[in-house]
């Protein structure tokens, strides 16, 4: 169901596009002419800060184009954060502030947006508070909230679909420093994996249109199609993060094993629980842990993707489980996470529509396009609201999100059916499907000024499905 209205969208997306079919057939000779699982997992280099004060850490980045290697042998022309693609990862200390230099080298205007962070107006990669080509801005980041996977991406005004698209996105850790008393598996066992789809070229290169879903034939694991990772017989913590523009996952692990999930968007769940299957929509993050103990030494197992609509795409990753270690992590368990607090009564309830405007070929919040001059709500810092969202695209099918900057929010309904538990955590985007109404709890602390509030469906968002607030006093 939901991947017909994902593949609906594709669809709709593209109807104003002639997709040339050479390229499509291009596309699927590219990944057809290598084999699946036949290149290592690789791993985004953790960056080190350039300088550090007694309460801050100091980074710089340089956002530019490269050539890497995504099919063996060739290379592709990307859009990377200091030449890597996925970006480096940042692994940050709760409550330590970080600045991070962003330096533009990319002959077009950027921004950096720190999805899922607590973080004042100006450093939140609005989408018009943009870097010039040749200038460089300082992004500073507090770190004052829960320990959870968050990651920066592009934010640029009508182009952060196409820049997060050819590579502008990286991984953010929090990490608590009170965290090793939960003994989770840790340094090569705590694993970041960015999942996402690309249509590419039978030169090995990136190709990109709006809404472009049923295109982009070929799935990438930080940055390389199909890989395999070579584990232990251990638990592995693996988090899990949805960069496609588009894509919705429903993974799976063709042994069976359960996925126990630790997390959410925006912290740790309240207690492990253990699923046969878990959606990932675009943005979306999940912490869970792996448990290959006692598997054979040999034994393979696929991470598959039950919305794929071909092999390429319901075959994700490899698992090689390769030598035996011992293991002496474990799965958190009932009271060792931290419980979640009860959701607040709602001050103010406010009514958010989505839609696509089919005479114009956009997508719309609340009836309108994007404006950077128009606020849609103003909001009183610190009281309780509940957005009641509702995706109105039946007609289509077309699946929306929410993502609201700024916050991390909970989930409280979908049709007025409460949520699952995986749901009902620290949340910053949420999937609504066509049809669908879901209500969402969130407070606005901190700061005041301008946040947007968009559908993380980039080819959406970038085609006006946004939205902004002011947070006053
Ligand atoms: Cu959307």
């Amino acid at each position: 169901m939901k991947r017909r209205n994902l593949l609906k969208a594709g669809a709709v997306v593209g109807a104003g596009l002639v997709l040339p079919l050479e390229r499509l057939v291009a596309s699927a000779a590219a990944t057809a002419g290598l084999a699946a699982f036949s290149v290592p997992l690789l791993v985004p280099p953790v960056l080190r800060p350039k300088t550090s004060t007694p309460d801050t850490d100091y980074y710089e980045m340089k956002i530019k184009p490269a050539d890497v290697e995504i099919i063996p042998g060739t290379t592709t022309r990307v859009l990377t954060f200091n030449g890597s693609f996925p970006g480096p990862t940042l692994a940050v200390t709760q409550g330590r502030p970080v600045v991070v230099k962003q330096i533009n080298e990319l002959g077009e205007d950027v921004n950096v947006h720190l999805h899922g962070a607590f973080v004042a107006p100006e450093h939140d990669g609005y989408p018009t508070h943009l870097i010039p080509p040749g200038g460089s801005r300082d992004y500073r980041y507090p770190n004052q909230q829960r320990a959870t996977t968050l990651w920066y991406h592009s934010h640029t005004h009508h182009k952060e679909a196409e820049q997060v698209y050819r590579g502008l996105a990286g991984f953010y850790v929090i990490n608590d420093p009170g965290d090793p008393w939960l003994n989770l598996p840790s340094g090569a066992q705590d694993v970041p994996l960015l999942f996402r789809d690309i249509r590419i070229d039978d030169s090995n290169q990136l190709v990109y249109f709006p809404g472009d879903f049923r295109g982009r034939g070929t799935i990438l694991v930080n940055g390389r199609p199909q890989p395999y990772f070579k584990v232990a017989t251990r638990k592995y913590r693996l988090r899990l993060l949805n960069g496609s523009n588009d894509r919705g996952f429903k993974f799976s692990l063709s042994n069976g094993a359960k996925f126990y999930v630790i997390g959410s968007d925006g912290g740790y769940l309240p207690n492990n629980i253990p699923l046969s299957t878990i959606e990932l929509f675009p943005a979306e993050r999940l912490d869970v842990i792996v448990d290959f103990g006692g598997l054979p030494v040999g034994t393979r197992i696929t991470l598959r993707n039950e919305f794929g609509e071909a092999a390429e795409t319901q075959d994700v990753m490899r698992f090689d489980v390769d030598r035996v270690e011992s293991d002496f992590t474990r799965i958190p368990d009932n009271g060792q996470l931290p419980q979640l607090p009860a959701i607040p009564t709602p001050t103010v309830t406010r009514d958010i529509t989505l839609n696509f405007d089919l005479p114009n070929r956009r997508f719309l919040i609340n009836g309108k396009p994007f404006d950077p001059n128009r606020v849609e709500f103003t909001v009183r810092k610190d009281k309780p609201e509940l957005w009641r969202i509702t995706n109105n695209d039946t007609q289509f099918g077309i699946t929306h999100s929410m993502h609201i900057h700024l916050v991390q929010f909970r989930v409280v309904s979908r049709n007025g059916v409460p949520v699952a538990p995986i749901e009902a955590g620290w949340k910053d985007t949420v999937t609504v499907r066509a049809g669908e109404t879901v209500l969402v709890n969130t407070t606005f602390t901190g700061f005041t000024g301008k946040y947007v509030f968009h559908c993380h469906l980039l080819d959406h968002s970038s085609n006006a499905m946004m939205a902004q607030i002011e947070v006053i006093p």
